[in-house]
């Protein structure tokens, strides 16, 4: 059966493809035709707003990914709207820090909602990945996507721009959302 990732974030499709890859299913990309506008307050809503909608517009099953980074001192942002906080990558880092200045909580936390609808747009299943962390001053490493750079993990000693794919699969937000959908994605 066809499982059409929904994600036009190359940074996404990797981590998403590497996970599912492997799996029963025949992994279609999103096609470019399809931009649909996150309209949702929650990672819950806007992740199942793309599956259905993708799902629907394709006729095929279809498994997105809505994420984002909380960080405690800015009262949870940039939160949903985190791809929304710059133009390129380095714009939000950029932004985040300066906007985080010399505060001195640091705490923060990725968080991933992952749902998959089948062909008719209904929603069958979701998961939750939280990964906890704190932002650094400068950004550290060269891997990953977004603000890989700047996510601290204190049991690793490293960013997430710091590990392997493998490493930062194994405890990431979206690792997590996608080990619980594990299950599910076997037996569909
Ligand atoms: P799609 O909606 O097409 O999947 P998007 O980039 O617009 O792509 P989101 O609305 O879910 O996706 O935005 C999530 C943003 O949060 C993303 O653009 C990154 O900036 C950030 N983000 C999410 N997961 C991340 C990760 O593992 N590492 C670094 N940044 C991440």
């Amino acid at each position: 059966t066809a499982l059409v990732v929904a994600t036009g974030n190359p940074g996404k499709l990797k981590e998403m493809q590497a996970f599912l890859t492997g799996l029963d299913w025949e992994l279609l990309l999103k096609p470019e035709a399809i931009e649909i506008e996150e309209t949702g307050e929650t990672f819950a809503e806007n992740a199942c707003l793309k599956a259905s909608q993708v799902a629907l517009t394709t006729g095929e099953w279809a498994i997105a990914d809505d994420s984002g980074l909380e960080v405690d001192a800015l009262d949870g942002a940039p939160g949903v709207y985190s791809a929304r906080y710059g133009k390129t990558d380095a714009e939000r880092i950029e932004r985040l820090l300066s906007e985080l200045g010399n505060e001195l909580n640091r705490e923060a936390r990725f968080v991933c909602v992952i749902a998959i609808a089948q062909p008719d747009g209904t929603i069958v299943r979701q998961a939750e990945g939280i990964c906890a962390g704190s932002i650094l001053h400068a950004p550290r490493g060269s891997g990953g996507f977004g603000y890989d750079p700047i996510f601290y993990v204190a049991e690793q000693r490293l960013t997430f721009a710091e590990m392997s794919r493998e490493q930062k699969q194994s405890l990431s937000h979206r690792g997590k959302a996608l080990q619980a959908l594990l299950p599910q994605l076997r037996s569909l």
